[in-house]
């Protein structure tokens, strides 16, 4: 009998509460998936033609993952709002204003990577609401540190289709099986290598990074000997870490000078799966999870992967 998204429930103090979310992220996952399989016949490559808050070009796909993404939270019952990359404002789900869940999302990652065919990914944390049931959820209610984080995970568009979670109590990770159509346990216990695997950055930036990262990239890959990986979507480079080893960073630069990733739904995230996999998850001179957050879409530098080579790196 294969072991499903059903087993979180079984997982650490809050398994049973985050169980539906994240098999609403299942639900959301396979639905995403089939529309990526299919973009190029329906004429969804491709720009939006408007920019999110961001600033980024839209693509067709990042406003189409969003809306089956909020769907299926609004689904669940248990979520009261979305903070969401494509979205500028908190989005309150008008029917479950008084259930105790947010939910912050990178519904499509790394689009860009899209007409090309690479990996993205769909990144997604939840907390508990710091209003009372009876009041309207409010922005504020997103701006809490990783160290209040309930659960957190990423989808993988892959070859394979992967969802990657925790609940605090370790990492799992389910691939989703066609012959059945469910995610069936496949990584159970992910534990980062201590040694070994890739450093991952855009190196092109390099003559232009803050905080001597060019100095200390250098010294890293002096000392361990690194090879290079880097495919431009956080998920594909941070699940490729988590499962060989070495670290992933994206530093902030004259031109990013607070960081190019979001800290709600891209930093955090991935720093507590990280942390909950053995390694390490920094930002400018603090761990990612004891950031306050400021805004919704604040940015900041990222450095995640294993101790020792983000020890080399910071030099501790
Ligand atoms: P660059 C994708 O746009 C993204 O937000 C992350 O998924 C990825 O790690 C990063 O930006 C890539 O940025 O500047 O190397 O293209």
């Amino acid at each position: 009998m294969s072991v499903t998204l059903n087993s979180i429930a079984k997982q650490g103090k809050n398994g049973a509460a985050m169980m539906p979310i994240i098999q609403g992220v299942g639900r959301a996952a396979i639905e995403i998936a089939a529309v990526l399989r299919g973009a190029i016949f329906r004429g969804v490559l491709g720009k939006a033609g408007a920019e999110n808050v961001q600033g980024e070009q839209q693509q067709l796909l990042d406003v189409l993952s969003d809306e089956i993404f909020l769907e299926e939270m609004r689904s669940t019952g248990f979520v009261c709002a979305v903070g969401s990359e494509e979205q500028e404002e908190l989005l309150v789900i008008d029917e479950y204003t008084r259930s105790d869940y947010l939910v912050l999302v990178d519904p499509l990652d790394g689009s860009s990577n899209l007409d090309v065919d690479g990996p993205v990914g769909t990144i997604f944390s939840v907390v508990k609401r710091k209003t009372a049931n009876s009041e309207r959820p409010h922005v504020s209610d997103t701006l809490q540190s990783g160290q209040d984080v309930i659960a957190a995970g990423y989808v993988l568009y892959g070859p394979a289709l992967m969802l990657v979670c925790s609940v605090g109590a370790g990492v799992s990770g389910y691939t989703f099986n066609p012959s059945n159509a469910r995610f069936e346990l496949s990584h159970p216990d992910i534990q980062i290598p201590e040694t070994g695997g890739y450093y991952s950055v855009n190196e092109s930036n390099a003559d232009k990074w803050l905080d001597n990262m060019d100095a200390n990239l250098e010294r890293l890959k002096q000392e361990t000997g690194l090879g290079m990986r880097y495919v431009g979507a956080m998920v594909a480079d941070m699940h490729r870490t988590l499962l060989k080893g070495g670290i992933f960073l994206y530093p902030a630069d004259d031109k990013n000078t607070t960081g190019k990733l979001r800290l709600l739904y891209e930093a955090i995230p991935m720093g507590f799966i990280m942390e909950q996999a053995g390694g390490k998850a920094m930002s400018r001179n603090d761990a990612v999870l004891n950031i306050e957050p400021e805004t919704l879409h604040q940015r900041v530098p990222v450095y995640l992967g294993s101790k020792n080579a983000v020890d080399i790196l910071f030099d501790n």
